[in-house]
C-alpha cells in the first residue's frame, strides 16, 4: 500500500482494482556527550541479521531483487538520472554516500526518525522483516542519522534501493529506488536568530532560480502543518527556502531537459505542485507533484528536519532540512518509461537502448498476449475478507510467476447466506513483457499459486 504517514490503513473494497501492471549543532563538548549515548549497537547489530523469526516475512523473490544493484551499472536509467541529480549539487557542500546493503536496524529505519512502533508502516503487511529487529529498508531516511552525523560537508546525498510490501501498478513496485538528500547550518559563529537566518538565506541566493512554473499555494506552516515548537519561524521559513528552491532548481532543470531531449515530448507545459504532507520526521513537510498521463504523480517527500533526528545524530543545535525522492518516477517522466517495471528488464530491448550520461527517449518493443486465470476460494471460517490482505496475495503470485503477471484484480466478494463463509474471487493476467506464454507454463504457475494459498492461508479453492 501507498504509506500514509498521518494516518492508519485503509481496507482495499471488492470494488477496487490492484494491478499488477507493467508499463504501469554550539559547543563541540555537547557533541561528544551525546554521540557517545548513540545507540551504535543498535543501528550495526549486522551479524544479526540473517536469524529469521516470526517477523521474517522475506520471500526470495524480493531477496534476488536485492541482488540485481541496478544502480551499479552506469548505462541504465536510474544511474542516469542519479548522475544528473547529482550533477545539480556541489560536490564541496553535498557528500556522495553509498548504502550498498539494504539490510538495516528497525532502529535506523523507524525509531531513529520517531516512526513509533504503532505506526502503520512498520507493520509485517507493510514492509519486509529479516526478522524482529531487521529490515529491508523502505526508505533512504534509514540513513539520515548517521549520514547527519559521519559527513564532512554540511549536505549529503544518497541514492538506494528500498522495499516495500506496496501494492503494484505503472507506478509501484515491491522494490524501488530513493534518493535522500539533506542539509545543515549549525549556529556557531553566529550570535543571533538574525545572523543565523542571513547565513542561511545567504546560501539561499546561491541557488538559480528554475524556469518552469511550480504551482504552490501552500503556506510556510500553519495548524495542520507546524513549523517544531522551539523553532524560531523565520529560522523555519529560511531552511523551508532553501529546500524549496533546491528542489526546484533539480526538477525544473530535469524537466526542461525532456523539453530539449525528447521531440515527442509533451509540448503542453508540465503542470508540478507544491502541495502539504506530514512525516514523523520532519515538520512542516511537503510533497511535490507532477501531472503525468492523466494523474498527479508524486515524485518526493520533504520537510524541515525535526531536532530529534539532530539530537540523535549528536547535534542537537544545527537545523536542517531533508528530502526523499522516487527515482522511478523522475525516470518514467524524464525517459518516457510508461511501466514502473520495466527497470527490473533484462531484455536487450531495453537494456541496450540506453547510454551512460544520455537521457534518451523509451523506445517500446512489442507487448505479447495475455491470459486470464481466476482464482475463487473460501476464507477459512471465521475470517473476514478485511483479514486477508491483498499484500498476502500479491506475495504469493510474485512468488510464484515473479514478472509474468500483468495485473491482479479481485472481481468478486460474498458472504455465503447459510453458512456466512467468505468467499473472494481474484482475476490473474499472465503476461511477458518478453514472449508469448504457453498455457503448460501457466497452468504451472498457476497450480503452484493454488497451492501457496491452501497452504499459507488455508482457505478452500472453490
Ligand atoms: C518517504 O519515503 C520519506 N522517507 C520521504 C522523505 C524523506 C520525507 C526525507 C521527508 C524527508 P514516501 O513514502 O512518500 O516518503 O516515498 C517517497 C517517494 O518514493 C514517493 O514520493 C514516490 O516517488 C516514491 N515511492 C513510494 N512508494 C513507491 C513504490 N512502491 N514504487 C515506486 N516509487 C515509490
Ligand atoms: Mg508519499
Amino acid at each position: 500500500m501507498r504509506i500514509n504517514w498521518s494516518c492508519g490503513r485503509q481496507l482495499v473494497s471488492a470494488q477496487d482494482w490492484i494491478q499488477i501492471r507493467r508499463v504501469r549543532g554550539f559547543h563541540a563538548s555537547t557533541r561528544q556527550l551525546t554521540n557517545s549515548s548513540l545507540p551504535r549497537h543498535q543501528e550495526a547489530n549486522k551479524e544479526n541479521r540473517s536469524n529469521t523469526d516470526e517477523w521474517t516475512n522475506i520471500t526470495s523473490t524480493i531477496e534476488r531483487l536485492t541482488d540485481r544493484k541496478l544502480l551499479s551499472n552506469p548505462a541504465h536509467p536510474l544511474s542516469i538520472l542519479t548522475d544528473i541529480i547529482f550533477s545539480k549539487f556541489p560536490e564541496q557542500e553535498y557528500t556522495r554516500a553509498n548504502f550498498p546493503n539494504p539490510r538495516v536496524s528497525v532502529y535506523e529505519n523507524f525509531e531513529s526518525l520517531n516512526i513509533t512502533s504503532d505506526h502503520v508502516s512498520r507493520s509485517k503487511t507493510d514492509t519486509y522483516y529479516l526478522n524482529k529487529d531487521h529490515v529491508l529498508r523502505t526508505h533512504t531516511s534509514a540513513h539520515q542519522v548517521e549520514s547527519f552525523r559521519d559527513h564532512p560537508t554540511p549536505g549529503f546525498l544518497i541514492a538506494a534501493d528500498v522495499y516495500r510490501r506496496d501494492e503494484i501498478d505503472k507506478t509501484h513496485y515491491p522494490a524501488f529506488h530513493q534518493m535522500e538528500g539533506g542539509r545543515w547550518w549549525s549556529p556557531q559563529g553566529t550570535s543571533s536568530v538574525k545572523e543565523l537566518v542571513a547565513k542561511i538565506n545567504q546560501d539561499t541566493a546561491k541557488i538559480p532560480v528554475s524556469e518552469i512554473k511550480i504551482i504552490d499555494d501552500t503556506l510556510p506552516f500553519h495548524d495542520g502543518n507546524p513549523k517544531q515548537h522551539g523553532q524560531h519561524q523565520e529560522v523555519c521559513i529560511a531552511i523551508t527556502n532553501h529546500l524549496k528552491r533546491t528542489l526546484e532548481m533539480v526538477v525544473g532543470d530535469i524537466f526542461e531537459n525532456i523539453a530539449l531531449g525528447d521531440p515527442s515530448a509533451p509540448k503542453e507545459p508540465l503542470q508540478i505542485r507544491w502541495i502539504d504532507a506530514t512525516f514523523p520526521f520532519t515538520s512542516p513537510s511537503w510533497e511535490m507533484e507532477v501531472y503525468w498521463q492523466g494523474d498527479w504523480l508524486e515524485l518526493f517527500g520533504c520537510g524541515v528536519t525535526q531536532q530529534r533526528v539532530f539530537d540523535r545524530a549528536g547535534y542537537p543545535e544545527r537545523v536542517g532540512w531533508a528530502f526523499g525522492l522516487g527515482l522511478e518516477r523522475l525516470a518514467m517522466v524524464l525517459f518516457g518509461i510508461p511501466d514502473i517495471r520495466l527497470f527490473w528488464s533484462e531484455d536487450p530491448r531495453f537494456v541496450e537502448q540506453f547510454t551512460p550520461g544520455v537521457v534518451s527517449a523509451f523506445k517500446p518493443f512489442s507487448k505479447y498476449p495475455g491470459t486470464y486465470r481466476d482464482f475463487a476460494f473460501w476464507l477459512k471460517e471465521g475470517t473476514i475478507p478485511e483479514e486477508f490482505h491483498d499484500n498476502d496475495l500479491m506475495d504469493i503470485v510474485r512468488e510464484a510467476a515473479v514478472d509474468l503477471v500483468e495485473s491482479v484484480k479481485l472481481i468478486d466478494k460474498f458472504t455465503h447466506p447459510h453458512t456466512k463463509r467468505n468467499s473472494l474471487c481474484y482475476r490473474v493476467l499472465f503476461q511477458s513483457m518478453e514472449r508469448t506464454l504457453q498455457n503448460d507454463e501457466i497452468n504451472v504457475l498457476q497450480d503452484s499459486i493454488r497451492d501457496s494459498l491452501k497452504t499459507k492461508f488455508g482457505v478452500e479453492l472453490r
